[in-house]
């Protein structure tokens, strides 16, 4: 069985970040080890979150690891909330990549052309050398236009601008660059992935669902970490990820009366499971 570990806040209500990544990883048949990073009450959407600092935990836990000679067959970063715990994650992976092994980093910085609450420039370029060291990065063209200093464009831009984006992304470092959230076409939306060592471009679109919730992103990134466990493609997993936050989406406005933070990422769980069989 392999072994995922995610290094992310946990916030205790909003369905995102550790309480999105656990079930859907486990849900992958894929065993998950977790660094909390803070608690907070509530994601960052909600007014007067808590918040509770965990960065003195990360290297105590890291050590504990490598005195038990344990080890990670996928490495996967989301939410970070400081520039030492960007420091952190880079000492991490130095102790804990191995040959095997991949990097998988998530840059949680923004959305909508612009940063969550904390967030700053200077830290996204921070994040951006940490993607140096990752075999795939997931932003979406917020983060990427964050990290690259370029210009965030809403909609309407052209499939060349997109690569564009996507061959600078992997100039900071990283083998494989992913922009999630490409659109070219109305009610189409989806992702294009670039390949640095193959020099090859590849995507995937589903509908587009006219209704913006927190943790989609969460949701995508765990079931495609989780899918390449299970030995799938990136293509195939790109595509699970894709197909299995749709239907999370719909599952939520098919409910009356559904909370306005989270998917209904649970509710697609059997479905998720069978995608990834069918993507192999
Ligand atoms: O879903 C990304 C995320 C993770 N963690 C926290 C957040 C957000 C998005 O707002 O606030 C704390």
């Amino acid at each position: 069985m392999k072994r995922i570990v995610t290094i992310q806040d946990i916030s205790c209500v909003g369905k995102c970040s550790l309480t999105v990544a656990l079930p859907v990883i486990s849900a992958c048949s894929v065993e998950a080890a977790v660094i909390p990073t803070a608690v907070l009450s509530a994601h960052t959407a909600f007014k007067g979150f808590t918040f509770c600092d965990l960065t003195d935990e990360i290297e105590p836990v890291a050590e504990h690891w490598k005195k038990e000679s344990i080890k990670f067959d996928a490495i996967y970063t989301g939410y970070l909330g400081s520039f030492r715990q960007l420091e952190l994650m880079t000492k991490f992976f130095d102790d804990f990549k191995t040959e095997d092994n991949i990097i998988f980093i998530d840059p949680v910085m923004g959305d909508h052309g612009t940063l969550y609450p904390g967030f700053t420039q200077e830290f996204a370029d921070s994040m951006a050398r940490l993607c140096a060291k990752a075999d795939v990065i997931v932003p979406n063209l917020t983060e990427a236009c964050f990290m690259l200093h370029e210009e965030y464009i809403e909609s309407g831009y052209s499939e060349e601008y997109i690569k564009s984006i996507l061959k600078k992304l992997a100039a900071l470092g990283c083998k494989n660059a992913v922009l999630t959230g490409v659109s070219f076409e109305d009610g189409k939306l989806g992702v294009m992935a670039y390949n640095k060592e193959k020099d090859e471009f590849s995507s995937y679109y589903t509908e587009r669902i006219s209704a913006s919730f927190h943790g989609t992103g969460d949701v995508f990134s765990s079931a495609c970490v989780g899918a390449l466990m299970r030995g799938l493609s990136l293509e195939g997993a790109l595509k699970t990820a894709a197909n299995y936050t749709v239907e999370s989406i719909k599952a939520t406005v098919k409910e009356e009366n559904h909370n306005w933070y989270g998917v209904n990422f649970e509710e697609a769980i059997p479905f998720l499971i069978e995608e990834i069989k069918n993507n192999k």
